[in-house]
């Protein structure tokens, strides 16, 4: 962070800071809790006990005229954002004209009940009056610097004021600079001057780039780490990185939030989520409640886990006021609270993940009317009544016996719905299933009933089984794989595959399935090095006829080098026309003894240039990159990974990426 040009004013700053902190948790302020963090504190208390802010945006009518909201208000959030009142229209809707109503009455609630306030927002596309965006150059860039000196000096004295977006939403998705106003008219030093303009109005807040759509590592995400090293490298004051966190549950949840955060901290700003939303296609459901909630649950534990994460931001929490079904007219239902106050189960999910589940002890019910249907040779498809929760069912887990007595269930498999299709099962053979219910506490319900199944016995009345496999022999063997082959078995309809069964060691154990594979070979990876294992195949058919297990190869893979070994894969994550992210390359030590360093080669195709790199520090020499591991993630314990990521950019129309990834020590 860039030093602060008035050291008295931070410190004072710091200090009322210190003692909000300190208020928080020792002093009733209205209507919260005396005690610490207790099962059932609300939010803030929790939040503040693990030194993170919980917060809402504000939309001042309600925060004036309802007594409902503005009890929530106060109770439950220790930081608030203007949800509009601080934009440009707002605030300076013709030159010089200035409305601080709004502004100031979010902020003098905050300073009544001890929150922090986030700035919301200084230099936008949206939201910006026509006589800003009809400016000539130099015009622009002044008007620019008077609001940001006007809107950001009213507060910098103001010990509850304490951050702000400065730029918000510069990029398009595909990583370019948003074709904006700001950008046709001044380029890309908009956004540097808006920093430095915002740093001399107040030297001790906390500034921010904000974007939509870069909470996982994609293409947008990379332009924004890029920018925000690059802006750093020449001493513009960006301190902080807010990803604004509009969630639908329809599109899937961006699981490598917590990495990208990661990312962002490593370059040495606070991250925080700046305006969480979770929407669903209306109506709302069990199921879809129960979905969002998880989703805000993953994003209130991905901050926890992330030191530099500051804190999250709700965008509102009453479904009676928000932007959702204004923007997405069949979407809504997006926050915390219904529209009548209530309590939802996304409500638990932050509350649950704020206190680290201490509070979370109730089981989900218990999953019930198991049934089984579509039974095949091979197969059969499961389905039950879903089980509910307090805060949300995470999953079930699929239980299996042999047999229609006797024996002992075993997990064969999780699901997320209320169906499992269970597959590889054997022709004529009677197996018993049970499900049971999990919730992110890791609460597990009770197990369902019972239900047994008897696979047929083959469609066509197969019951002749595949010969067997022959020759068995191993060939490649390195520190941490090897190659299978065999002689292909026969059968009077038709092999359909194999299955690879091994055993540890030279003698001894018991042979247990590791893959399958549909011709006759198979490589097995992730061994361990200087260790012996043994191998069986054998064939099936459609049927479900298992053939007799072929002869028996011991292996022993190498040493994997002095202090061991190290394997390397690497994902395209998402490309496009012009470029792609690689990502995660995986790095794991496959030796017998930690490592304390690693060494990744690869080759770029011609014309194809790195343009970004995390976790990692990557050099080429003509189209040879090395990547050697960041000052973090050299030390890798015997089989632990880790990961790092790359942007390229390729010549338009070449669809190639990066190819011959491998990894030596040290
Ligand atoms: O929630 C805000 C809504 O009331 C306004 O009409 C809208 C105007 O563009 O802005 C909404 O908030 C946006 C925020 O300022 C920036 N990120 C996206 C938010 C949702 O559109």
């Amino acid at each position: 962070m860039t030093p602060p040009r008035v050291p008295v004013r931070r410190s004072r700053r710091r200090l009322v800071q210190l003692a909000v902190v300190a208020l928080l948790s020792t002093f009733a302020v209205p209507v919260l809790s005396a005690s610490p963090a207790s099962a059932s504190g609300p939010l803030r208390t929790h939040a503040a006990a693990r030194g993170k802010f919980i917060g809402f945006a504000a939309a001042t009518s309600p925060l004036a005229n309802e007594a409902a909201y503005r009890t929530i208000a106060q109770t439950e959030f220790n930081q608030i954002t203007a949800e509009n009142v601080m934009k440009w229209d707002t605030t300076e809707s013709s030159d010089n004209n200035w409305n601080f109503s709004g502004a100031d009455q979010i902020v003098n609630f905050a300073v009544a009940n001890n929150q922090q306030v986030h700035g919301h927002t200084l230099v936008w596309h949206s939201q910006t009056p026509g006589w800003v965006q009809g400016l000539g150059a130099t015009a622009m860039r002044t008007a620019m610097q008077d609001h940001i000196a006007t809107l950001v000096g009213r507060y910098a004295n103001n010990a509850s004021v304490v951050s702000w977006d400065v730029v918000n939403e510069v990029f398009d998705e595909n990583g370019g600079f948003r074709s904006s106003f700001w950008y046709n008219t001044l380029g890309q030093s908009f956004i540097a001057d808006a920093f430095r303009y915002a740093r001399a109005a107040d030297p001790d807040a906390r500034l921010c780039i904000n974007d939509y759509n870069v909470e996982g590592i994609n293409a947008k995400s990379t332009a924004m780490y890029n920018l925000v090293q690059s802006l750093r490298a020449q001493n513009v004051p960006v301190d902080c990185v807010g990803f604004q966190g509009h969630l639908a549950t329809q599109y899937g949840f961006p699981s490598d939030l917590q990495q990208n955060m990661q990312r962002f901290a490593a370059l040495g700003v606070q991250v925080r989520v700046t305006e969480l939303d979770v929407r669903i296609v209306m109506p709302r459901s069990t199921a879809k409640d129960t979905t969002q909630a998880t989703y805000y649950s993953n994003v209130v534990n991905a901050c926890m886990a992330v030191t530099a994460c500051a804190g999250v931001t709700i965008w509102g929490f009453t479904d009676k006021y928000s932007w959702v079904p204004d923007t997405f007219p069949s979407e809504g239902a997006a926050l915390l609270y219904d529209a009548n106050y209530q309590q939802k189960p996304a409500y638990t999910a932050v509350h649950n993940a704020l206190d680290n589940g201490t509070s979370d002890t109730q089981a989900p019910s218990t999953p019930s009317s198991l049934a089984a249907s579509g039974i095949t040779s091979s197969s059969v498809n499961l389905s039950w009544t879903a089980s509910t929760d307090n805060v949300g069912v995470a999953g079930y887990d699929i239980l299996r016996a042999p047999g229609t007595s006797g024996g002992s269930f075993a997990q064969v498999g999780t699901s997320t719905t209320a169906s499992f299709s269970n597959t590889g099962l054997s022709a004529n053979t009677s197996y018993r299933y049970q499900v049971r219910a999990r919730d992110a506490a890791g609460n597990v319900s009770a197990v369902s009933n019972t239900v047994t199944v008897t696979t047929t016995g083959g469609g066509t009345g197969d019951t002749q089984a595949p010969s067997t496999p022959g020759n068995l022999a191993a060939s490649g063997t390195t520190s941490s794989s090897t190659n299978l082959s065999w002689t292909a078995s026969t059968d009077d309809v038709g092999v359909t595959g194999y299955d690879i069964l091994r055993a540890p060691g030279t003698s001894g154990g018991s042979f247990a399935q590791v893959g399958t594979s549909t011709t006759a070979s198979f490589s097995n990876t992730g061994l361990s090095a200087n260790t012996s294992y043994r191998y069986q195949v054998r064939a099936r058919d459609a049927a479900g006829n298992v053939s007799a297990v072929s002869n028996t190869v011991t292996v022993t893979t190498t040493g994997g080098g002095t202090g061991g070994g190290c394997s390397v894969t690497a994902t395209v994550q998402t490309q496009w026309n012009g470029g792609y992210v690689m990502q995660p390359i995986t790095v794991t030590n496959t030796g017998t003894s930690a490592i304390s360093s690693w060494t990744v080669t690869f080759t770029l195709p011609p014309g194809h240039t790195l343009v970004g790199q995390w976790n990692g520090v990557i050099t080429t020499s003509g189209q040879t990159a090395t990547a050697k591991n960041a000052a973090y993630n050299g030390s890798l314990a015997p089989g632990a990974s880790t990961t790092f990521g790359f942007q390229v950019a390729r010549p338009s129309g070449d669809n190639s990426t990066a190819s011959g990834f491998t990894c030596a020590t040290p």
